[in-house]
């Protein structure tokens, strides 16, 4: 039978990429995120191209409610759930701390923390009924280091790290893994979202040098949970060639 593969954050950038990477390799998918239209789109896209069940879920990880009523479904109908990607995350804005938007901390806060604990609430359940299953949480280099004006990201992304080792050494002895994808900079939406909208600074984000791109990452996604059962890796970095440390880049020297 085929295994299944929930993605929060499925209709763009790392999760829409790791959705149609799993979808290639047989994976039924359920994908989740806020904007309906684009999770009709991509749903009919990759169940045509990979002629597998691609489900859809739209609601906003922040909301508990929400997360409830969508994911305890699965959890009651006793759907097997071989791979979650915890993804669905941002950020918002590049002020100093003392220049900070309080609306910008609660929403990375509340998705990046509070939304990627709800949905695992609602799922490790199943993963222990199960006695398998495989979390991938989606990190950064945000969550190994910091850099000037990253505070609240990096804040969150630390957290992702540490929730990310709590729930491996609690998950294990009910057979379930635990994995972390920690990327350096992908060219995503993320950017025009961190800049709230602006596509012209997002776009010289990555000028000058060769960023990552969102298939990067689900090639390591899949590298992970296509290891033998007895096989765990516990954490990856990747950065661009050009990216060796958080918040330095070298550009227009060709890398
Ligand atoms: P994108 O902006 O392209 O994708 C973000 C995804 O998250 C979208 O599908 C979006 O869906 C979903 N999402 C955001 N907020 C919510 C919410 N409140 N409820 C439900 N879904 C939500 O960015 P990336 O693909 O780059 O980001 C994916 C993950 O990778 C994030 O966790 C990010 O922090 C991380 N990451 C990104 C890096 C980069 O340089 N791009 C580097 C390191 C880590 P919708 O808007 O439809 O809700
Ligand atoms: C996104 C990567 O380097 O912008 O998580 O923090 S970075």
């Amino acid at each position: 039978m085929n295994k299944t593969a929930l993605i929060t954050g499925g209709t763009s950038g790392i999760g829409l990429a790791t959705a149609d990477l799993l979808a290639a390799n047989g994976y039924q998918l359920i994908i989740t995120g806020r904007r309906a239209d684009r999770l009709d789109t991509i749903s009919a896209d990759l169940s045509s191209k990979h002629n597998v069940s691609v489900e859809t879920l739209c609601f906003d990880v922040r909301n508990n409610n929400e997360v409830q009523e969508h994911l305890g479904g699965l959890v009651k109908a006793n759907r097997q759930i071989d791979v979650l990607v915890n993804n669905a995350g941002l950020a918002s804005g590049l002020d100093k701390i003392q220049n900070g938007d309080v609306e910008d901390w609660d929403k990375m806060i509340d998705t990046n923390v509070k939304g990627l604990l709800y949905v695992s609430r609602q799922i490790i359940p199943q993963l222990i009924k199960q006695q398998s299953g495989h979390i991938v949480n989606i990190g950064s280099i945000a969550g190994k280091e910091v850099y000037p004006n990253g505070n609240v990201y990096c804040g969150t992304k630390h957290m992702v790290d540490a929730l990310n080792k709590s729930m491996r050494r609690e998950l294990a002895e009910h057979g379930v893994k635990v994995s972390a994808v920690n990327p350096g900079a992908v060219e995503t939406e993320f950017s025009i979202v961190r800049l709230h909208g602006d596509t012209n600074k997002a776009k010289l984000v990555y000028e000058g040098f060769e960023n990552l791109v969102a298939e990067d990452i689900a090639d390591a996604v899949h590298y992970i949970v296509s290891r033998p059962d007895h096989v765990n890796i516990n954490d990856l970095i990747i950065m661009p060639k050009a990216q060796p440390a958080a918040g330095q880049v070298i550009r227009n020297k060709g890398l």
